[in-house]
């Protein structure tokens, strides 16, 4: 890890500098004080809880400095600012990640060896922060500290709920939910702001009258009031003084206590309206639900965006500058749709409250908004009851009409002759109830639309957006996604990354590209005995984690097979467990038969409502529990599902990888950044061209990854050709008896009713192309197979996927985010 020199600057008085020192001796210091006045405890009682805090509370110091900072320097310059408005984040555990920014690692490891204590037990002990459901998510999380360690100013804004992703438990097979308590024991990388804080209004109906010079006003008669409160954590930028800003909010009352109904006596009344506004930030929506609950969806989006963008207003004032040129200050980001009703709200900010004329505000509202599209699952692609969104925001619809109108008069005039065309454009679905649709409101209201993969972009292009692409070419862009090395490799794999920096330097860790100068030590037989080594650890660690959290006994030589990511029919968990059970019966039928032993883990939750994805778990854990105690397995084949996949299990998955599963029907996945993970820790990938797997298979060579399957032309078609599983089936004997068995009841005692279900739609429908893609991936499997008995055919081939990741950076994403969309600059905090 790189020295760090102490900061200068503001430092309070003092002659230990308790609060900013980076040396061991100050860090014990500073723990020894903060157990004492923060959790009053000393050492010999604290629990495990209070030394996380008393620690935590430690290095926040630490960050403050930097983040005041950061704050003067941005206020002293006004640059440009990157607001990235997301409903998720999925930060992970802070405690380690700002260790690292810090470059405190090894002092503060020392500090607490001093004092009997263990840094790894300690930073154990943290509850993350699970504020999103997956992918999208982290991404954001990711993106936070590429723009910090790039120097980028940024805000990130979103909602702390106070129930994020609910924990995943597993009884009998099954998936249980519990409800997730991250805040129970507080949480001290945030500070509440009181102070900031702004009134979220809805319902109701609008006036509209003429004021005293004849100008057209409209009065929002809203029915109700929401508080929304900052609550700010610090994000650091890795190796630079920049400490950026994720701002959630949270709903309170306007007042907490409804003292007109208290004093007519209904006591539970009156605290009703505290109840009900809170409820706004109480929980996570999990993905993949049905519709319910949609009204509180839309409270909650309407509810973080306004805050938001009036949090945005409140900065762009203290500029002096003319609101005309909000969009010279601020670039907002809307992740995906859920966001989008910003374009409305800012709309409404400018026009109503601060009096700018339609056009200016427009010109404003689509400088600064830019739209990222994540899914092309009509399914998740949002759109809103008119009659809901008339209820909760009826001036926002007005806005809607407002700007779909002039939109679509354009447009008519572009296309005199063709209605459908227009009926398509329309930011509103006709068909009764009629519906807002948000993806046509973010790709007007902004000035770019991307991608998160090229051949995402390109489908995006050509279907679901395909009559905007017709019309706005040029707004249309691909930034394929990235994730951090720092979380994902540093502090994940700390073994291979500190082999990395022994051959390349510590430059990787700030350049990933750098990482190519490892393509000369492919083939270097003592490089490779040491890679091997460093991936043999991580996978004894999560063996001995799995052991010590379910009993699990994996042997850690085994080709570690690895599937994590939320569960989904498209995904396709149950295309890897036909080829579990197909080796199942390989070896019951030949139970000599000469194959590598091979651990098969699955990891992910299923959406609450999602019922053929719980099945799914239910049958990964079903078939692990005969294949596990057959004898005649004799060690070659174990299955193991890895309970609450969250980013902190993530961080001991990645690493233990040999091979990464990712296997999505081809045009479902819009990129996956697991995929990047994965690889960027060694694992090798089998895979369809699908989401970034195809610029993964571009950058680290078709040698290396197991490409099988229908690509995503292919699946269309085969679709429109009148697709049959059940002639695969039939046609296929080794399909036939790996369906067979589970449609029987042999992983179930005997009941052939429970996978039902899940085998008829197979041999029905088979809406994801299991069985049209099953023979390919059976033969690619064998293939790895091969590959994995030939160890430094294996690690040379795992070295140059690692050599060949740099491209899949977040910071590379972030760069290109900021030249092509935000054109924003760094802003250099000095120390
Ligand atoms: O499913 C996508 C992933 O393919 C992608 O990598 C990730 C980040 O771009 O976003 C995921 N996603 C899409 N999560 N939610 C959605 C739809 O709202």
């Amino acid at each position: 890890m790189p020295a760090r020199k102490q900061s200068s600057g503001t430092v309070p008085p003092g002659p230990e500098h308790t609060r900013t020192g980076l040396s061991a001796e100050t860090l014990r210091q500073a723990f020894l004080d903060n157990l004492f006045y923060i959790q009053g405890r000393f050492p010999e009682i604290a629990t495990d809880d209070d030394r996380y805090q008393a620690l935590s509370y430690t290095v926040r110091d630490r960050l403050l400095h930097r983040w005041v900072r950061t704050i003067q320097a941005y206020k002293e310059r006004d640059p440009r600012t990157v607001c990235y408005l997301s409903a998720e984040y999925l930060p992970g555990p802070h405690l380690a990640n700002n260790l690292l920014s810090l470059g405190i690692v090894d002092a503060t490891r020392e500090a607490l060896r001093g004092l009997g204590l263990d840094l790894d037990a300690i930073l154990d002990h943290e509850e993350e922060p699970g504020l999103g459901n997956g992918g999208l998510g982290r991404l954001a999380a990711c993106f936070m500290d590429s723009l910090a360690t790039l120097e980028i100013p940024a805000i990130g804004y979103g909602i702390r709920y106070e129930y994020g992703i609910f924990d995943q438990k597993i009884q009998d097979g099954w998936q249980v939910e519990t409800s997730d308590t991250w805040l129970h024991y507080g949480n001290p990388w945030e500070v509440r702001r009181p102070g900031i804080c702004y009134d979220v209004r809805i319902g109701g109906r609008t006036e509209h009258v003429t004021d005293e010079h004849g100008r057209l006003r409209v009065h929002w008669r809203h029915a109700d009031l929401f508080r929304g409160v900052a609550y700010d954590t610090p994000v650091a930028g890795y190796g630079v003084e920049t400490v950026n800003l994720l701002r959630l909010w949270r709903a309170e009352a306007a007042e907490d206590f409804d003292f007109t109904v208290f004093n007519q006596g209904d006591y539970v009344g009156a605290v009703m309206r505290k109840v009900r506004s809170e409820t706004i930030s109480k929980v996570l929506y999990p993905n993949d639900e049905a519709d319910s609950g949609k009204r509180l969806r839309l409270l909650q989006q309407y509810f973080f965006v306004s805050c938001s963008l009036q949090d945005m207003l409140r900065i762009f004032a203290t500029t002096g500058r003319p609101l005309a040129e909000f969009h010279a200050k601020f670039a907002a980001q809307l992740n995906d749709t859920h966001p989008t009703i910003a374009v409305a709200e800012l709309m409404r900010l400018l026009v109503d409250e601060h009096g700018l004329d339609w056009d200016e505000a427009w010109q404003a509202t689509r400088h600064t908004f830019a739209y990222t599209n994540h899914t092309l699952l009509p399914e998740a692609l949002e759109k809103w009851p008119l009659p809901l969104f008339a209820d909760v925001l009826p001036r926002h619809l007005e806005i809607v009409y407002e700007i779909n109108r002039r939109f679509l008069d354009d447009m008519r005039l572009r296309y005199p002759d063709d209605p459908a065309r227009i009926a398509r454009l329309s930011i509103i679905d006709e068909t009764p109830p009629k519906y807002v649709r948000m993806a046509h409101l973010a790709s007007v209201g902004g000035h770019a639309i991307n991608g998160v993969a090229a051949l995402h972009t390109r489908l995006l292009g050509t279907t679901v957006l395909k009559d905007f692409h017709d019309i706005w070419p040029d707004k249309f862009q691909n930034k394929t996604n990235g994730v951090t090395p720092r979380r994902f490799l540093m502090l994940a794999n700390p073994g291979l990354a500190d082999l990395l920096t022994e051959a390349l330097g510590d430059g990787w860790t700030r350049d990933l590209e750098r990482l190519r100068g490892l393509e000369g030590l492919a083939d270097d037989p003592a490089f490779q005995d040491r890679w091997r080594q460093a991936k043999l650890i991580r996978k004894a660690a999560l063996a001995e984690r799995l052991r010590a959290g379910q009993g699990n006994a994996i042997d850690p030589a085994s080709l570690f097979d690895i599937q994590a990511k939320r569960i989904h029919e498209y995904k396709r968990q149950h295309l890897n467990l036909l080829h579990v059970v197909t080796l199942y019966n390989r070896l019951k039928h030949a139970p000599d038969a000469d194959v590598p032993a091979r651990t098969v883990l699955f990891g992910g939750k299923a959406a609450p409502g999602y019922a053929m994805a719980k099945l799914i778990i239910k049958l990964i854990n079903a078939v692990a529990e005969v294949v596990n105690r057959d004898p005649d397995m004799r060690d070659r084949l174990k299955v193991v599902f890895v309970p609450d996949y969250n980013v902190k299990v993530a961080q001991s998955v990645y690493p233990a990888a040999d091979l990464s599963e990712q296997i999505s029907t081809a045009g479902m996945e819009a990129s996956g950044t697991g995929n990047m993970k994965f690889s960027l820790n060694g694992a090798l990938t089998i895979g369809t061209l699908d989401g970034a797997n195809v610029e993964i298979r571009e950058a680290v060579g078709p040698d290396n990854f197991f490409l099988f399957g229908l690509d995503a032309d292919e699946a269309v078609r085969t679709r429109a050709a009148g697709y049959r599983p059940y002639a695969l089936y039939e046609r296929d004997p080794e399909l036939r008896a790996a369906v067979d068995l589970i449609a029987g009841g042999h992983f179930a005692h005997g009941d052939a009713g429970l996978f039902r279900p899940l085998v008829d739609h197979l041999l029905g429908r088979d809406d994801y192309l299991l069985l049209a893609d099953y023979r390919a991936y059976v033969d690619c499997q064998d293939r790895v197979a091969d590959a994995w008995r030939d160890p430094a055919r294996w690690t040379r081939m795992a070295i140059l996927n690692v050599a060949r990741m740099g491209r899949f950076s977040s910071d590379r994403a972030i760069a290109e985010y900021c030249r092509d969309i935000w054109n924003v600059a760094p802003a250099r905090v000095d120390g």
